[in-house]
């Protein structure tokens, strides 16, 4: 048959340390796709929805299922959770909103992924007594990105950024060995992208290089992650 079919979604994911700027990048490749009438979603995870930029109203930021929930409470030392079951949750988290994710895809609908299955293993990797081959291991199968931005930024940089060591995670020296784990995630869907430049032109870049992978993904089948 001679049926065109258009393009799918490509499934584009922004990581990096926090305070790289990934949240305010996201919404903002998110906003300038939907203006150039260009089909996108923002995804974050974990998946919480609100984020306001005041410490307080951000960790009682609800986040959008059960399992999200959890994660929040962790995350805002509200609760504790054993190190691998907090991890397997993390991973849980991305799995419930995988059909979701492939629906859009699917029609045509471009994503834009704050954090992924790379926060993920380079988090849980930096605790004591884990290593990146078990990390792995739950998430693989998830949907493989077309492309992963890496907003490469020095941790005393994003230390001095924002407001920082309010959520868990958030010190120096734990950043610095997450940020050794991220460098031995990266693969050939990787890009690394200098964020120590002004909002709006790390936007001007990034959304360059993206609008690049959306216009190239035809109909290339989705991969699965690492397999
Ligand atoms: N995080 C995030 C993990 O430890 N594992 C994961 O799988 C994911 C997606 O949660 N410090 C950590 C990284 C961050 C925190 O914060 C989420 P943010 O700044 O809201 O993305
Ligand atoms: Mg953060």
């Amino acid at each position: 048959s001679t049926v065109l079919s258009s393009s799918r979604g490509a499934l584009i994911v922004l990581e990096g340390c926090d305070h790289s700027g990934k949240t305010t990048q996201c919404k903002k490749l998110v906003s300038a796709l939907n203006e150039a009438s260009i089909k996108a979603e923002f995804y974050r995870f974990p998946g919480k929805y609100i984020y306001i930029n005041d410490l307080d109203s951000y960790h009682r930021g609800t986040r959008t299922t059960a399992i999200g929930e959890m994660i929040s409470g962790y995350l805002g030392r509200q609760q504790d959770i054993e190190d691998h079951a907090v991890h397997l949750l993390f991973s849980a988290n991305r799995w419930e909103l995988k059909p979701k994710m492939l629906r859009s895809l699917e029609d045509g609908t471009n994503l834009i992924v704050d954090r992924y299955a790379y926060s993920g293993v380079a988090f849980t990797a930096a605790k004591e007594g884990f290593d990146i081959d078990w990390c792995k291991q739950p998430d693989i199968g998830l949907p493989q990105p077309d492309a992963v931005f890496y907003l490469h930024l020095n941790p005393e940089v994003a230390a001095k950024r924002a407001t920082f060591g309010g959520e868990r995670y958030e010190q120096t020296d734990f950043q610095s060995r997450v940020s050794k784990n991220f460098d031995n995630l990266q693969d050939s869907h990787w890009t690394i992208v200098d964020a120590d430049k002004t909002v709006e032109e790390l936007h001007e870049d990034l959304l360059e290089r993206v609008k690049d992978v959306i216009n190239n993904i035809g109909n290339k089948p989705i991969g699965k992650l690492w397999t």
